[in-house]
């Protein structure tokens, strides 16, 4: 008796079980038919892959020379100080040198201008001319930095009186090499607070 009835009830619990299996299997089916009609196919929708050559046919970037940078600011052609990008601690005014224009004035310990892009092109400068102007018997320094107005000096240059505030010599000194694209920073050095120098322009001259 108990044995039948045992029979009897793992008999229904198959029946359920395969009922149940059956309604997941149709579940699972429906969701792969759904889902694969909804997914587009991806062998349409794949890019076609350009015909560009391998890329061990292409030339390798570091064999290239590296090229000279182009644009710029000409460093071979007067900065004039009027349109350096940024002026600290001085004053500009109009100029009575030749050519006209602005020239720096009231330059004084600390002071700098700073001019982007200037290039130099491939092969360096030797030298660089500074249109200065003072009427003081104290003597100050004019520095030439690359790129931060910090960095050691490239040219510096020993100024003392020209015979007037507007009269104006060119000064030249050599310098370390330079090449390519750079910010170029003019820094202005005194050993008292006393304003000490005018400036036109300056020019880097390449060996003659
Ligand atoms: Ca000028």
């Amino acid at each position: 008796m108990s044995t039948t009835v045992y029979r009897s009830r793992s008999r229904t619990l198959r029946n359920r079980l395969l009922v149940a299996a059956g309604v997941v299997l149709l579940i699972v089916v429906g969701w792969l038919l759904g889902r694969s009609s909804a997914s587009p196919a991806p062998a349409k929708s794949a890019p076609v892959v350009s015909s560009s050559p391998s890329p061990s046919a292409e030339p390798s970037p570091s064999a290239e020379p590296s090229p000279v940078p182009t644009g710029g600011v000409d460093a071979y052609q007067p900065l004039q100080v009027e349109d350096a990008a940024e002026v600290s601690g001085l004053e500009m005014q109009d100029t009575e040198d030749e050519g006209g224009g602005r020239n720096a004035g009231w330059i004084n310990n600390g002071d700098f201008l700073r001019f982007d892009d200037v290039n130099f092109g491939a092969s360096p400068p030797a030298s660089v001319n500074v249109r200065v102007a003072t009427d003081t018997d104290k003597t100050g320094r004019i520095e030439i930095r690359i790129d931060s107005k910090d960095s050691p000096p490239v040219a510096t240059l020993t100024t003392s009186r020209t015979g007037g505030w507007q009269n104006w010599i060119t000064q030249t000194t050599d310098m370390a090499p330079v090449t390519g694209l750079h910010t170029v920073y003019v820094t202005f050095g005194n050993a008292v607070p006393d304003d000490f120098l005018n400036v036109n322009w300056l020019r880097f001259k390449q060996p003659s």
